[in-house]
């Protein structure tokens, strides 16, 4: 393509994008936004601005535009351009046999919040406002998930407590906003829903933002309690940690150069407990599920999806693959997942009559195995301790429960605190991203990572007996990895 064709997409408009690529097909001028989302990250911008997409431009409804806002210091970079290009992007939906790009339009405004975080208050207060959804992974809801509490000792939280007009958390965000819609009595009301891949996530958003509440201004509880929605949801698209590689490929196809650019699997799913305090978009016309009982498609989603990803995450990275569909592509690998899968997870999940499980499981390994988004295991290793908590105590509790068989378990955990020394089996130095573990946790448990487990929520410094048996799998195929190397000790396991 040559230079005199390439065109930033902060310049395009309707009539000045290239024919091959899709724009939004609604006038973005019309749209009022109606959603605040707290969160803009390359789910978000795969997932729900799409949906919304699809529903504005199929419905004509153009009330439910979406203002994206950024709480983390580190977004600035990113939010700044992509508020420079009206909050434009490209969504490129791929797998072996197809690749779509397409412009999203239903991100209309975009915010930085440490920037003017009062401008942030008054827009998430602004009455107009229906829903207030989030994507700021496990970790931002400053909960103890095994322990079902708030951190309220947290530094940040402390913080938001004592200094009103400089919130860090969303919970000081929220805390302000939420007092000035209450002053709007029922006309105040909203949904807050979590969009996170948390097991009940809108319960555990509840309870960790009243619990916030309590130590903030109680009278806000009693009305949060009966204005404010908080219902359960499953997500789920694959998108990589978005970057280099998908700015190019928007630039050769189209000649459009997009800092924003996102790409993700074309598979999508999103099933939400229909209760919403300030009504809805009609969203069951693109394809989302409304539901009474997210339950049993959340528990099934993380169990297997998020589960296998850990399963395949820390071996396969230890084996030196950077990419989950090369790792998938390893008999071994793929041995070790499909058994995960069957023999571990399944199990102790309950029947869905429109989500067959035998036949999401092998989706499920078609889903890994897409080369064309080139998935990264350090992605589905970052902040592998949160995730351990949140996908797999749950089924290693069921496990135990049942008396079953936990040595691929035990082997994921020993792989996970292997993976810590940031070492793979050729010794070659493989970057880890471990933001919910102190530097001080990591060096301290360097000689015997085992500790890790004991020291914090996961298995308590008393451990109960089935709890014992199983650290000491661990221990032992942990000296095994560390004798013969990750990916040789899973053969062993394979074959014995
Ligand atoms: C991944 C998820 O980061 C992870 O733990 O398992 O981001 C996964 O790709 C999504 O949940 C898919 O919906």
């Amino acid at each position: 393509m040559s230079e005199s064709t390439i065109h930033e997409l902060v310049n395009l408009t309707a009539d000045r994008c290239p024919e091959t690529l899709q724009w939004p097909v609604y006038n973005r001028g019309d749209v009022t936004v109606s959603v605040a989302h707290i969160g803009v990250g390359g789910f978000h911008r795969a997932h729900q601005a799409r949906y919304l997409d699809d529903y504005m431009a199929s419905s004509g409804d153009l009330s439910w535009g979406i203002c994206g806002v950024g709480i983390r210091p580190a977004d600035k970079p990113f939010l700044d351009t992509l508020s420079r290009q009206r909050g434009l992007y490209t969504l490129t939906e791929k797998d072996d046999n197809q690749t779509k790009d397409r412009v999203i339009g239903s991100l209309t405004e975009v915010l930085f919040a440490p920037e003017d975080p009062q401008r942030v208050i008054d827009t998430l207060a602004r009455p107009g406002i229906r829903i207030i959804s989030t994507t700021i992974t496990e970790g931002g809801y400053l909960y103890d998930f095994e322990k079902q509490r708030f951190f309220h000792d947290h530094p940040d939280v402390q913080h938001d407590l004592n200094n009103r007009g400089e919130p860090r958390t969303i919970y000081g965000y929220l805390w302000q906003a939420l007092e000035a819609r209450s002053a709007l009595g029922a006309d105040g009301r909203v949904t807050l829903l979590s969009c996170d891949n948390v097991p009940h996530n809108g319960d555990v958003f509840r309870k960790a933002l009243l619990s916030f509440l309590e130590h903030a201004d109680t009278t806000l509880c009693a009305w949060v309690s009966d204005h404010v929605s908080f219902p359960n949801s499953m997500v789920d698209r694959i998108t990589p940690a978005p970057g280099e590689p998908d700015q190019q490929a928007v630039r050769q196809r189209h000649g459009v150069v997009d800092p924003c650019a996102v790409g993700a699997e074309t598979f999508i799913q999103w099933v939400i407990e229909d209760n919403f305090k300030a009504g809805r978009p009609a969203l069951e016309t693109v394809g989302v599920q409304f539901t009474t009982n997210v339950s049993p498609y959340e528990t099934a989603k993380l169990r297997l999806l998020n589960g296998s990803h850990l399963m395949m995450g820390f071996i396969g990275y230890l084996a030196g693959y950077t990419r989950v569909d090369e790792a998938i592509k390893d008999p071994a690998i793929l041995q070790l997942v499909r058994d995960y899968m069957a023999l571990d997870a399944a199990p102790t999940l309950t029947p869905i009559a429109d989500m067959p499980l035998d036949d999401y499981q092998l989706q499920l390994i078609e889903r890994f195995g897409n080369s064309t988004i080139a998935d990264q295991q350090q992605r589905i290793c970052s902040d592998g301790y949160s995730k351990l908590k949140n996908y797999l105590m749950p089924v290693l509790n069921d496990v135990i429960n049942a008396g079953g068989d936990t040595r691929r378990l035990s082997l994921l955990f020993a792989s996970f605190l292997k993976y810590l020394d940031g070492i793979n089996d050729a010794g070659q130095p493989m970057p880890i991203i471990e933001f919910n573990l102190s530097a001080e946790q990591l060096s301290d448990s360097a000689t015997d990572r085992l500790r890790l487990l004991k020291v914090d929520a996961l298995f308590g410094e008393q451990p109960d007996p089935g709890y014992v048996q199983f650290l000491d799998e661990v221990a032992a195929h942990l000296a095994g990895i560390r004798t013969r190397g990750a990916y040789a000790h899973l053969l062993r396991l394979l074959q014995g």
